[in-house]
């Protein structure tokens, strides 16, 4: 008998950009997701982009972790054709820089190939003493009134590649938000 499922049960793949000021710790994010936590490295400065595969149940995420140097945040328009969520890092332990990096994410967020896409905001190096809470940082990055215009589609998450605390529950939610079906 033939099979009459279609496309339903297609694997599905998703393509999942990651940007964020240098710094922030997104190369060490994606490190911690998609490698044994003993075998960690130290990171270098990614220059262009790197991406590495995850599987996170039944889904097939593409990470995408891209430059954050201000020389290479241009470059980031030229992948959101393409993807199907964003990860926007911040390092929540370094106040000198979240008026730059509340700028870049306006910007980003602003975008009309980003604008509907699920964003996922990581507060990453909570394991740092004096790091601000991601209830802290909601304020300070004006979110309240985004978050209340993309309810469904944006979540803020506190987390840290170093213990990993926050990016399983940050990817499950991600995941719920992939389209059920690929085209
Ligand atoms: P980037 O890819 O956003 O530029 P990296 O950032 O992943 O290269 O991380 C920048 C620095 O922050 C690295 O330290 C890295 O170890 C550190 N870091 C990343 N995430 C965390 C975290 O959650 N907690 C703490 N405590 N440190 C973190 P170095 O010293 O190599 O520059």
């Amino acid at each position: 008998m033939g099979c009459c499922c279609g496309n339903q049960f297609k694997k599905k793949e998703f393509n999942i950009l990651i940007v964020g000021l240098d710094n922030a710790g997104k190369t060490s994010i994606v490190q911690r997701i998609t490698e044994n936590p003993a075998a960690l490295q130290p990171t270098l400065s990614t220059i262009g982009s790197q991406v590495k595969e995850y599987k996170f149940q039944k889904t097939k995420f593409s990470l995408w972790d891209v430059g954050g140097q201000e020389e290479l945040r241009n470059t980031w328009k030229h992948y959101y054709v393409g993807t199907n969520g964003i990860i926007f890092v911040i390092d929540s332990a370094d106040d000198t820089r979240f008026a730059e990096a509340k700028k870049e994410f306006e910007k980003v967020v602003s975008n009309s190939f980003v604008s509907n896409l699920p964003c996922l905001f990581l507060c990453n190096k909570c394991d740092l003493p004096g790091a601000c809470s991601p209830a802290a940082l909601k304020e300070k990055f004006d979110l309240q009134e985004y978050e209340k215009k993309n309810e469904e589609l944006f979540r803020i998450e506190g987390c840290s590649a170093v213990t990993g605390e926050g990016l399983k529950d940050g990817l499950a939610w991600l995941s719920e938000k992939m389209p059920k079906k690929e085209n």
